[in-house]
């Protein structure tokens, strides 16, 4: 069948994002076309058949521009050219031209807090305190302590471990990052920076065809640039977390409303997903997503991904146990807060950034792996929002093996976190805080997510015919695309429905309202969605034992799907992660 012929979401319908599934590409792990051993964009182009057989409407790919790939492409040393590891812009336009080909659309993600200190932008801020560019970046003296022990600018935690100022020797001052010492912050203060940001890394894509950007760190463009110290909230040291001194500052909806207007809405229609941290007021989500705020389409809220993790930024690696009312409510505030608005929300569970969802909530055991996939694709499904999936969630890919060594972590946050570890056992500080953390990132580092694809069961998972950067999952014979292409019960052709479905029933799953059963049950996440007479009731057990559900719920109901093939409608007992969707009959479109 000829791509032009292949349905996909409506075209020129309003909002055409709203209803569709976004499937996010880490372009160092999906597919390697030259044996390198990295991934690169004609190994993506050769799997658009396959992205659109699986039901997808959009591909985000994740940073692919040049980069020293300290932070794997989020620190952009030249926003107009493509890491040579990956391929070249007439790569892209590639991509570009065989995704439309099959009538769907590319978007990309969209670094612009920072730049890599190899950006020619900062090599000019750094080369003198008058260059014109000087203060396109943070740049501020140091303090002293009562030893006269010269001070960083402020007590500044950053995300990668350390304070968020280094020190240039050169002209004398410190640097403002908030993650690497490589990524340092770009002053959106400064209009000719904002400028060059919209024509560089906007302008420059979209004139080549891309639909659209996920917005990397969005509401950390506007700083508090009087600089107060963050409060002591750690009395053992000198950094501070400060995350409020940097998120949803004093200008930031001036700035994404200015490059809305000025570099985004001339295109016309370009869809952009912000990734929001540190906003757990849905008011406030509205400054950003609501239609008449002209700033974004949507926005991810992070808090899913921050489940079993410590509360402070210090502790975050620190494994938490968590209860599956945490889950329902996080979930619950976000499927809700646009009823009755003019936003729109977004469905997510995994991305590059988060150990993998059927490890982190459910069971990755092999007499549960496949169900949990199952019955965590019918959560997401049948959620309100736009539908993100994150590569190998629809085969049901796994964190990495316990067994493991740090020697196999590659990211720079969690290799941050151990190292400062390391350093506060050997200063006698926290004996045992080396093994709480390494036990922290077996279940939550973002390199589980990073992983080399799993294609097939040839050596690397058919990733690569070269040694990849990163070790491929032992279990990648068993858990592989082309083992589940060919099983009507894979994970795969569970996922393939479970899409098709969420567009059959579109009004309700993607549109409906949803309204949660049973908060307090630990065991069981139910809930019915609605939307004028249609209703349908998802009911899942987050367990590896029989849970019950009350079956007057279903009164009236038909069983529409199971992750248990023999399930019967009469049966209130689902079987260890049975998930269920009943719906009203006659409710599709
Ligand atoms: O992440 C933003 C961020 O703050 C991350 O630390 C995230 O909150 C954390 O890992 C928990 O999810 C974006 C990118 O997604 C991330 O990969 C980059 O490292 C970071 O920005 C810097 O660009």
């Amino acid at each position: 069948m000829s791509p032009s012929a292949i349905q996909t979401v409506p075209t020129g319908t309003n909002n055409w994002w709203k209803e569709a599934t976004i499937y996010q590409v880490y372009p160092a792990s999906f597919k390697d076309s030259n044996g390198d051993g990295w991934g690169d964009i004609p190994g993506l182009i050769e799997k658009v058949p396959y992205l659109h057989s699986l039901g997808v409407d959009v591909v985000w790919l994740s940073p692919m521009y040049e980069s020293p790939m300290h932070d794997m492409g989020y620190d952009v040393s030249d926003y107009e050219k493509v890491l040579p590891a990956y391929g070249t812009v007439a790569d892209v336009e590639n991509l570009v031209e065989e995704c439309h080909k099959y009538g769907m659309r590319l978007i990309l993600d969209l670094v612009i807090n920072h730049t890599s200190d190899q950006h020619q932008w900062f090599q000019e801020s750094r080369s003198s305190r008058d260059n014109p560019k000087r203060d396109w970046y943070f740049w501020r003296p140091p303090r002293y302590d009562d030893e006269g022990n010269r001070m960083p600018p402020t007590n500044y935690r950053g995300y990668f471990a350390g304070s968020t100022w280094t020190w240039d020797e050169h002209t004398q001052e410190y640097y403002l990052h908030l993650y690497a010492k490589e990524q340092p912050d770009l002053n959106w203060d400064h209009p000719d920076a904002r400028k060059a940001i919209y024509d560089s890394a906007v302008r420059f894509w979209l004139d080549r065809g891309v639909d659209g950007f996920r917005v990397d760190t969005v509401n950390k463009y506007s700083k508090y640039t009087d600089f107060p110290d963050a409060p002591i909230t750690d009395p053992k040291s000198y950094i501070q977390p400060a995350i409020g001194m940097w998120c949803n500052g004093p200008r930031i909806h001036e700035f994404l409303r200015e490059m809305y207007d000025e570099a985004l809405a001339p295109y016309g229609d370009v869809v952009t997903v912000g990734e929001l941290a540190n906003t757990p007021d849905p008011g406030h989500v509205l400054q950003y997503v609501g239609a008449s705020a002209q700033q974004l389409s949507m926005v991810f809220h992070l808090d899913i991904g921050h489940i079993g993790m410590g509360e402070s930024l210090e502790d975050k690696y620190i494994l938490q146990p968590w209860r599956l009312t945490e889950m329902k409510s996080i979930v619950t505030k976000w499927q809700t807060f646009v009823e009755g608005t003019d936003g729109w929300t977004t469905a997510f569970c995994e991305n590059h950034d988060n150990g993998r969802s059927v490890s982190r909530f459910a069971s990755d055991a092999p007499e549960f792996r496949e169900r949990s996939a199952k019955m965590l694709a019918l959560m997401m499904v049948t959620m309100t929002g736009t539908l993100f999936l994150y590569q190998g969630q629809e085969i049901g890919m796994i964190n990495a093996p316990r067994d493991w060594s740090i020697e196999e972590y590659k990211d720079i946050e969690g290799l941050g976190y151990h190292r400062e570890a390391q350093n506060q056992v050997a200063r006698g500080v926290d004996p045992n805080r080396q093994e709480r953390i390494m036990d922290g990132l077996r279940t939550l580092a973002r390199d589980h997510a990073r992983l080399p694809m799993q294609w097939d069961d040839t050596p690397q998972a058919g990733f690569s015919e070269g040694i990849p950067w990163m070790r491929t999952h032992d279990l990648y014979p068993e858990i592989n695309v082309r083992r589940q292409e060919g099983d009507p019960d894979s994970v795969l052709s569970f996922w393939k429905t479970m899409l098709h479905l969420r567009k059959e029933y579109r009004e309700l799953f993607i549109h409906g309202a949803f309204d949660l059963l049973d908060y307090e049950n630990q065991q069981t996440f139910c809930f019915v969605k609605s939307r004028g007479e249609s209703r349908a009731l998802v009911v899942l057990n987050f367990t590896e034992t029989e849970q019950c559900f009350q079956a007057k719920w279903a009164t009236g109901m038909r069983l529409l799907v199971s992750n248990y093939p023999e399930s019967g409608v009469a049966s209130e007992r689902l079987g260890p992660y049975e998930g269920r969707i009943y719906v009203f009959d006659n409710c599709t479109e």
